[in-house]
């Protein structure tokens, strides 16, 4: 019926043009075809970035045209979507991904083998796209894989950062920060200029009444405008035809390319400097993993992205033309922590100041379409912004959170009259010069759903920070969807040996779609062929790493000693000084031994990466320790392989499909109650490692599937953690023995530059030990001991590995998807085939 409107010939012709490579020759008559046309490049300039731009560009026709159908049939369905709101999206790459799901990487591999190319080579030309942090983003990305794989009507809403995380170079053992600019040729992303929204910012409210309502009209005025244009990216599902959408906003000045009446008037160079002010909006993005730092470009960024997304959401909802109360039913909004917060607000302006809705009404049905993930208790991450900067910058949109707080706060006198004092404590507004929005607590009331990201830490989300909107709430509101990787990328992608020999023993490789299927290779722990392979494939991929430590670093490492990891974001709380320290204990038990007790060792090369935020000054100061023990030990003749410390510089998601495979060991040791899931820990054990680790976050989980005898776990409890700290105020604090040893060498200069540790040093000595390195210094090196001794025997090592592997069906994101669906979003698949699509 849509269909009739337009012409035969254009029908036709449409339907001509999606016509797909599906054999080798087609696949390289294609690639060939955009690297003579698209890039204008000759037969004689075909190099390997050519190369993997023919091919990427070959893959994304495909895509494009899945993608388009899919679009077309969420619209002709028009089902309940869910929207992902993030700020960031860890994506990495995407040519290895795409060639996946659609299923054609054979064929590509043999067309680039004849071309002269490798595919390794090819894949590796893409940069990555790193617009996020760490473990948040990097949930975002899977957690887009999962949706579009699992079939749900879903998109993502993020900022097209101009830089991503910064790229990280290590000079002299320092970090230097480099950015990164990502976008000179990006495949990936559709720029869509017809889908512009203006952004409104300052100016000032105008409140009148209505004559012929009889309502109070408030109209937001004078105000700066800025536009936001959508750059799409295709989301391909694994083994199906669902590909959806990530929009992300670009944000330019209103009005064209500039002010034309100031074109006119002559300044043209003001009105360059506008169209520069404007872009900075969608510049970068900000280095911080779990630290709030308030900067005002920052606040700008937020409601940008949380405006034009609603706008087009909301755009999206209209042309149902249903009845505003079916919102709910049609829309869910999943805040990625608090970030997108003032989309609360901004749904209550929109429907209240613009759709006419009365109050009550319109702040149901917010309440009814939100639901927001928390990602960390701890202080210094939880948001907040100061009155006077919004009341200047959203000056609407703080009287709506004021009228927000008065609800809620009445709401709480009614049903509590004796507890006056929780008023105080659980208002929106802290009291303090100034006055700050606890974002957090706003996120809360504004949402159906709250969920923590792992057992453990969802109890503290109910008993420590929200502790008394559980009481006002009750239980149910607060929820907990234990984290997930995607079994694609962190298994199939970055172990394809792995993920065949798994294959081959469950008749295919259907597991990557129903992860629990995995119990089944437990049947093979005794499985001599099987056993052989494994260990294998575990070391192939240790020489992979050994290759990439020789080519980028220039130090030689033995693929026969035990590789121990530890790579994520450089944090006091994830404790890598911990890490270090007991490598420095290590390195001083090994010089006080004879050779012939050192031969007797298992040798050990000892792995870090991650980047520091450029303004944290102690995580800058533990990449210099890590370095500054690397360049001594590993040039101690002595020392041998016995001993090796990495550190890789500029540690991303590209580099993790190298690393994760390539471990015997990980370190996943947060100070207890402070990591909130963690995420790495569930990709290294899938990769056949083991893990150290406390007694934290999603660490706990893996331990109660896989069973403890498979896992490492040291340290003190969450529950003692604060009568820890406590005591190292007022008892006496006695540092652990071996721990003094290790600060004895550092202060003496053993890894040079003694005074440039000297902070890091006295955080443990003299300033409270707030991460308990000295509590859980004994049980860490105790434990490390018992790592040595258990990898001596091969045997029951790779017994433990199997038997972790095989029992690692829970965590993956498809089953975190299933239940945010079924708990949070109510949302259903839609079978992409209907409608013919
Ligand atoms: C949590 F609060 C934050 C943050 O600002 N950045 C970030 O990456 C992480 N996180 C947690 O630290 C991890 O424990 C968790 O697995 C991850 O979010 C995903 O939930």
């Amino acid at each position: 019926a849509v269909e009739a409107s337009i012409p035969e010939g254009q029908r036709e012709a449409y339907g001509q043009s999606a016509k797909e490579f599906t054999t080798k020759d087609e696949f390289e008559a294609e690639a060939v075809k955009h690297i003579e046309t698209t890039l204008a490049r000759s037969l004689f300039n075909c190099d390997e970035a050519a190369a993997y731009a023919g091919t990427a560009l070959a893959f994304r026709d495909r895509l494009i045209i899945e993608w388009n159908k899919t679009q077309q049939n969420q619209t002709f369905a028009n089902p309940k979507r869910v929207y992902y709101l993030s700020l960031e999206f860890l994506m990495g790459r995407a040519l290895d991904n795409a060639m996946l799901n659609v299923g054609l990487k054979d064929i590509a591999k043999e067309g680039l083998s004849d071309l002269g190319f490798r595919m390794e080579d090819i894949v590796s030309q893409e940069r990555d796209a790193a617009l996020g942090n760490g473990g948040l983003g990097r949930l975002a990305a899977c957690f887009l894989d999962s949706m579009a794989s699992l079939n749900y009507p879903a998109w993502g809403y993020g900022l097209r950062y101009k830089y991503g995380i910064f790229k990280q170079e290590i000079i002299d053992g320092y970090q230097v920060e480099i950015p990164d600019y990502w976008l000179d040729f990006n495949p990936w992303e559709f720029p869509r200029h017809d889908v512009a929204v203006d952004i409104q910012f300052y100016g000032n409210v105008r409140k009148y009444m209505d004559e012929s309502t009889g309502k109070q009209v408030s109209v937001w005025e004078n105000g700066e405008i800025v536009t936001a244009v959508a750059f799409d990216v295709p989301i391909p599902g694994y083994q199906t035809a669902t590909t959806n959408n990530l929009r992300l906003w670009s944000s330019k000045a209103s009005g064209g390319e500039f002010d034309f009446q100031k074109f006119n008037s002559g300044d043209y160079e003001s009105s360059v400097a506008d169209q520069q002010r404007a872009e900075t909006i969608s510049a970068v993005l900000y280095p911080n993993d779990n630290l709030d730092r308030g900067k005002e470009l920052r606040l700008k960024q937020q409601y940008f992205w949380c405006a034009a997304s609603l706008f087009d959401i909301v755009r999206r909802f209209k042309k149902s033309k249903k009845a505003w109360k079916e919102f709910p039913s049609q829309v869910a909004i999943q805040l990625n922590d608090t970030h997108p917060t003032l989309a609360i607000p901004e749904l209550q302006r929109i429907l209240v100041d613009i759709e006419g809705l009365e109050w009550d009404e319109a702040w149901s049905i917010v309440q009814n379409t939100f639901g927001y993930t928390n990602h960390t208790v701890m202080p210094e991450a939880l948001e907040k912004w100061s009155v006077p900067l919004l009341q200047y910058l959203l000056p609407r949109h703080l009287q709506i959170i004021y009228d927000i707080n008065l609800n809620f706060l009445q709401y709480v006198e009614r049903t509590f009259p004796k507890e006056r004092e929780m008023l105080g404590r659980v208002s929106i507004i802290e009291e303090s010069q100034p006055k700050m929005v606890r974002m957090a607590y706003l996120a809360v009331i504004g949402s159906h759903k709250v969920n923590g990201v792992a057992e453990l830490h969802s109890d503290l989300v109910r008993t420590t920070i929200f502790k008394d909107f559980v009481k006002i709430y009750g239980p149910d509101k607060f929820t907990n969807v234990t984290n997930g990787i995607t079994p694609r990328r962190w298994l199939h992608q970055a172990n394809p040996r792995l993920s065949d020999l798994i294959a081959s023993k469950l008749g295919g490789h259907d597991f990557l779609k129903d992860l629990t299927m995995l119990n089944q290779v437990e049947k093979y722990v005794d499985d001599k062929a099987f056993r052989k392979e494994f260990q294998e494939i575990k070391y192939a991929n240790k020489v992979r790493l050994a290759k990439y430590i020789k080519d980028t670093m220039g130090v030689s490492v033995n693929p026969a000693a035990l590789f121990d990891i530890q790579v994520k974001r450089i944090h006091e709380y994830k404790r890598q000084q911990l890490n270090i320290f007991g490598v420095i204990h290590r390195y001083l038990t090994l010089k006080k031994m004879s050779p012939e007790e050192r031969k007797k060792v298992t040798p050990r090369v000892s792995i870090f990466g991650g980047k520091a935020a450029p303004g944290y000054w102690q995580a800058k100061n533990i990449i210099h320790l890590i370095n500054a023990v690397g360049k001594v030990v590993n040039a101690d003749k002595e020392i041998g392989d016995a001993l090796k410390v990495i550190f890789l510089e500029d540690y991303n998601v590209s580099k993790a499909e190298i690393i994760t495979p390539a471990s015997d060991i990980s370190e996943h040791i947060s100070t207890a109650g402070t990591e909130a899931s963690g995420t790495s820990n569930m990709k290294f054990v899938l990769n056949g490692g083991l893990i150290i680790g406390t007694c934290d976050g999603a660490n706990i989980e893996i331990t109660r599937e896989i069973g403890e005898q498979n896992i490492f776990l040291f340290g003190n409890l969450a529950e003692d953690v604060e009568d820890l700290r406590h005591a190292h105020f007022y008892s006496e604090f006695h540092l652990d023995d071996d721990l003094a040893a290790v600060f004895k060498a550092i202060r003496e200069g053993m890894f040079g530059d003694a005074e440039s540790f000297t902070a890091l040093v006295n955080s443990v000595t003299d300033h409270g030990d707030y991460y308990l390195v000295s509590d859980d210094f004994h049980s860490y090196v105790e434990t490390h001991k018992l790592i040595d001794e258990a990898y001596q025997s091969q045997e029951e090592w790779v017994t433990k590995c199997i038997t972790a592997v095989s029992r690692m069906g829970f965590f993956t994101s498809d089953r975190c998807i299933d239940e945010y669906a079924e708990m949070i979003w109510n949302v259903e698949p839609l079978n992409p085939k209907v409608n013919g699509a």
